[in-house]
Parts: C-alpha cells; sequence; structure tokens
C-alpha cells in the first residue's frame, strides 16, 4: 500500500466506565512495538505522546448515575480538537483509553470531513453496539454512548455540540452479540447496518463488510474505523473489562482488517478498550498491533492467493 504518515495519538481515557486500567493502554501499545511495525512497513510515524482532557464541569441535566460525565466531556473536547488537527497531517490512530475516546475522535475527523465535502463513514467493530445515550444506558458507563453521540442523538447536555453528525447508514457494525434492549429498539429502527455473530457464522464476515466499503467507495467517503477489544473472542483477547464470549476468531479480524487495506478507504483509526491490567503477558496488546499491522499493509504474500467472490459485493 501507498506510505502513509501515522500518526498515534494517546487517549489514556479511564473515564468511561468503573473499572479502571484502560489509562495503561496508550503505552501497553508503544511497548509491543506499534512504532516498529508500522516503520516496517514503510510508512512514517509520528507519535505525539498522550493527550490530556480539558477542564470540565458535571452539566446539571446529566441523569446522576452517569460515571464521571465531567471527566469525560473534558476528553471528548481534547479529542475532538486532535482529531481534526491530525486529518490535516496524516492517518491519526487514537491509542485508547476506553471506547468513550471515540465520541471525540469520530467527532473529530467527522468535522475535517464536512469540511473537504466528504461523507464520513463509521466501520465499529466491537460486541456491544454502545448506541446509547446518557438517558438511556442503565450501567451509566459513558463508553457505551459514542455511537449514539456522533449521530446526533439528543441528551449528551454539556458535551460538545455535534456539529458533523455521522449519517445512521453510514455506518456499520460487526461483532454484534450484546445489545441492551433500549439499544435494541432505536437500533432497530435506524438506518445503521450491522451483522451479528450469527450472521457472521452463517454468512462469512467478508460479505458485509465487502459491500460496505464498496459503499464508502462509491460515495468517495471518509472511512474511520473502531476497533474494540472485545470484537475478538476473549479466548485470543482476555485484557478487556466486558468479555463476551463467542467473538471473532484471529484469523477473521485479519481478514477485515485485510480487507480494509485493500480497500484504501481508512482514513483514521481507534484502538480501544484494552486494559493491560487485565492482560496475559502482553499477548492482547500485541493481537491489536498485529491487526493494525495487517490494516496498513502487512501481508504473507504480494498478491491474494485465492480469487473468491467477496471481492465483488453482492
Ligand atoms: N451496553 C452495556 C452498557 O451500556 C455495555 C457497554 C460496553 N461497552 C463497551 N464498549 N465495552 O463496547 O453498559
Ligand atoms: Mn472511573
Ligand atoms: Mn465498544
Ligand atoms: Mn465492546
Amino acid at each position: 500500500m501507498t506510505e502513509q504518515t501515522c500518526i498515534l495519538i494517546g487517549a489514556p481515557v479511564d473515564s468511561g466506565k468503573e473499572r479502571r486500567g484502560c489509562l495503561m493502554g496508550p503505552d501497553a501499545y508503544r511497548v509491543a512495538g506499534l512504532t516498529e511495525a508500522l516503520e516496517g512497513l514503510g510508512h512514517h510515524v509520528q507519535d505525539a505522546g498522550n493527550l490530556r482532557p480539558r477542564p470540565a464541569v458535571t452539566p446539571g441535566e446529566m441523569p446522576n448515575h452517569v460515571h464521571e460525565p465531567a471527566e469525560t466531556i473534558g476528553w471528548t473536547e481534547a479529542l475532538a480538537g486532535a482529531a481534526e488537527a491530525a486529518m490535516q497531517e496524516g492517518l491519526p490512530i487514537f491509542l485508547g483509553g476506553d471506547h468513550s475516546l471515540s465520541l471525540g475522535s469520530v467527532a473529530g475527523v467527522a468535522m475535517d470531513a464536512a469540511r473537504r465535502d466528504r461523507p464520513q463513514f463509521v466501520l465499529w467493530l466491537d460486541a456491544h453496539s454502545d448506541y446509547h445515550t446518557p438517558q438511556s444506558t442503565a450501567s451509566g458507563n459513558l463508553h457505551g454512548t459514542p455511537l449514539g453521540y456522533v449521530t446526533g442523538r439528543d441528551g449528551f447536555h454539556g458535551f460538545p455540540e455535534v456539529k458533523a453528525p455521522v449519517p445512521e447508514e453510514n455506518i456499520c457494525i460487526l461483532g454484534l452479540r450484546s445489545v441492551d434492549a433500549a439499544e435494541r429498539e432505536v437500533l432497530q429502527a435506524s438506518r445503521i447496518r450491522y451483522a451479528d455473530m450469527r450472521a457472521i457464522d452463517e454468512a462469512g464476515i467478508a460479505r458485509p463488510l465487502a459491500a460496505f466499503l464498496e459503499d464508502v467507495a462509491k460515495a468517495g467517503g471518509a472511512l474511520h474505523v473502531s476497533l474494540d477489544v472485545d470484537f475478538l473472542d476473549p479466548s485470543f483477547a482476555p485484557a478487556v473489562g466486558t468479555t463476551v464470549p463467542g467473538g471473532a476468531t484471529i484469523r477473521e479480524a485479519h481478514l477485515v482488517m485485510e480487507m480494509i487495506c485493500d480497500s484504501g478507504l481508512m482514513t483514521s483509526l481507534d484502538l480501544v478498550e484494552l486494559n493491560p491490567f487485565l492482560d496475559d503477558r502482553g499477548r492482547t496488546a500485541q493481537v491489536m498491533v498485529d491487526l493494525t499491522a495487517s490494516a496498513l499493509g502487512r501481508r504473507v504474500f504480494d498478491r491474494p492467493t485465492h480469487s473468491f467472490a467477496y471481492e465483488r459485493a453482492a
């Protein structure tokens, strides 16, 4: 693939849920050799270090059970600005941090796309749909809300206004196996497309992904990929607070990343929910680094050694 300038943005966000540890994520990716892997593929890497949240206050209208809203608001402000700025310089890779970092990363890259008159698309690789609002979440954990926020759902009092909401039909979620009742209703009524694990088991993961990538290409869109550790089965990726059995295999996940790479469409990437405190000798961090390398060109052979129908989406 053509060489990229990859901008690593450490986002040690830990406010999106109760269980702590995701703040160690950015350094775990560095220790696992992310820079070296990308440089080895011929890319330029700029490590921008770790971001800090802006100071923020708890808004009056926030439901009481919501966990640390002020800190997440501060992160959203900082990340949206950093994301929009980094899009001028290259391909930002956000090193989480929990998934609440995507309120900011996606809002920011979408601002950049809007300024370029390009539609923003989002590929969400996750066991969860993360489509709550601060009102609908029962847990109060804001890492379950980023897709609600970036699509412009109501109720995010005190958060920056979403000036460039991502259209529902530009979002594809793969890997679903834990969706709360309150999310299911709105998700089913929305134009977001999704494949749960049953669909993936029946049809394969390549088919829904190829169809989505084809739409991104046709629209000339920018593509943000948000990779949640729990997309993977916990047997391969134990270092996450919200494990759900029955997830993607290493092979499925690499195929997704390789197809993203072949498409040439990815413009930004989140690596989220890694909790190094729960890891087993760094192996989850290593898997995430290897998947990032696949998305940016790591291959066994220069050319595919097969030719299957999924390359032309149905
Ligand atoms: N839906 C549940 C909640 O809102 C679990 C959300 C978990 N989210 C993440 N990221 N771990 O996907 O509490
Ligand atoms: Mn906390
Ligand atoms: Mn998530
Ligand atoms: Mn998840």
